[in-house]
């Protein structure tokens, strides 16, 4: 959750000033309807999975009241990346791959704000991968959907880091070759400090876990199954009840601070296991720089910034 912050107006010849408040200010404010959330028209294609990520957000933004002005939407680029543009709120498109460095720093900078960062399986895994790795072990305050269709969508079907074995694209003609990446192992393995799975075909479920990551302090993490109807249609037909399929949520006994256990439940075949596989407490990297910052201001106190720096620079000479 993200932490109120007021802002004091600038004084003549220096910067403004953040204050970090331990208390919300009132705000005499009519509740958000779905019209205010909502921006452009979304551009999928139409049976997209996409489009209900996409209506849980808003749900999700609705129903927890979360301001304009305190939402950010960042994404890399692909089909699922272009949320940012449906959002009534603050967003950024960046580039592919590069989403969570982007919204690590807008968490870092703006602890206001609720930052959420939607991005493609080949944007979190392929190209980002290493961006995905460090925004997890260093627990960034966050949350992170993969709306994973298993294949490259916006460009037109290649084979993404988690398409199945055998799987015909136009990167793989005669069927993939390579094991592919397992989402909610990578996630808990890098050092996520909450890994769930949802499918786009149960939305109780993604506002579910949409609200628990919402409420997790520290990086959470979503892969979310959303179907490519044009690329990879049918692909999780295996996880939805009515095409036949099985949805079978994490067992209520599981300990989901027991990583081992976690590891165990990511490890079985498709379909697996919906829900919270893994969630635990840890400082995040918010909490730690914000503490240096605070203890650092303390010993340069009457100082504006650009005098702290140059002193810096001084020293350095
Ligand atoms: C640096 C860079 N490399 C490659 C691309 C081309 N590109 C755009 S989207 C994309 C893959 C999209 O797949 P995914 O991340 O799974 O998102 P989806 O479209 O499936 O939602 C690629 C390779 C790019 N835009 N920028
Ligand atoms: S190409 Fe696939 S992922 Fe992209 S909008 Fe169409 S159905 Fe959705
Ligand atoms: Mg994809």
């Amino acid at each position: 959750m993200s932490a109120p912050i007021t802002e004091t107006a600038p004084k003549a010849g220096s910067p403004a000033q953040i204050i970090i408040s331990t208390t919300p200010a009132a705000e005499p404010r009519k509740p958000l309807s779905k019209r205010e959330i909502v921006a452009d028209h979304p551009t999928w294609c139409p049976g997209c999975g996409d489009f209900a990520v996409l209506a849980l957000y808003y749900k999700l933004i609705e129903k927890r009241q979360l301001w304009h002005e305190r939402v950010t939407t960042v994404s890399g680029i692909g089909c699922s990346s272009r949320f940012p543009y449906f959002v009534q709120a603050h967003g950024a498109h960046f580039i592919h791959g590069r989403a969570l460095p982007f919204a690590s720093g807008v968490s870092l900078s703006r602890p206001d704000l609720h930052v959420f960062a939607f991005i493609g399986d080949g944007d979190a895994f392929s190209i980002g991968g290493n961006h995905f790795t460090h925004a997890a072990r260093k627990n960034v305050n966050l949350t992170c959907v993969v709306m994973d269709n298993e294949v490259y969508g916006l460009t037109k079907k290649q084979t993404s880091p988690t398409s199945p074995v055998g799987f015909k694209s136009k990167t793989d003609i005669w069927g993939a070759v390579d094991q592919p990446i397992n989402p909610m192992k990578q996630a808990i393995m890098a050092g996520a400090t909450f890994v769930a799975r949802t499918i786009s075909t149960n939305p109780n479920h993604v506002l579910q876990m949409m609200e628990a990551a919402l409420d997790h302090e520290g990086f959470s993490f979503i892969e979310c199954l959303s179907e490519c109807v044009e690329f990879y249609p049918g692909a999780f037909d295996g996880a939805n009840p009515r095409k036949g399929g099985q949805f079978r949520e994490v067992p209520p006994e599981h300990d989901r601070t027991d990583e081992a256990a976690a590891y165990k439940l990511a490890s079985e075949p498709f379909p697996g296991y919906f829900g919270i596989l893994y969630q635990v407490k840890r400082p995040t990297k918010n909490a730690l720089e914000a503490r240096i910052n605070t203890n650092f201001r303390s010993k340069v106190q009457g100082l504006a910034d650009w005098q702290i720096l140059q002193q810096t620079f001084d020293r350095m000479k």
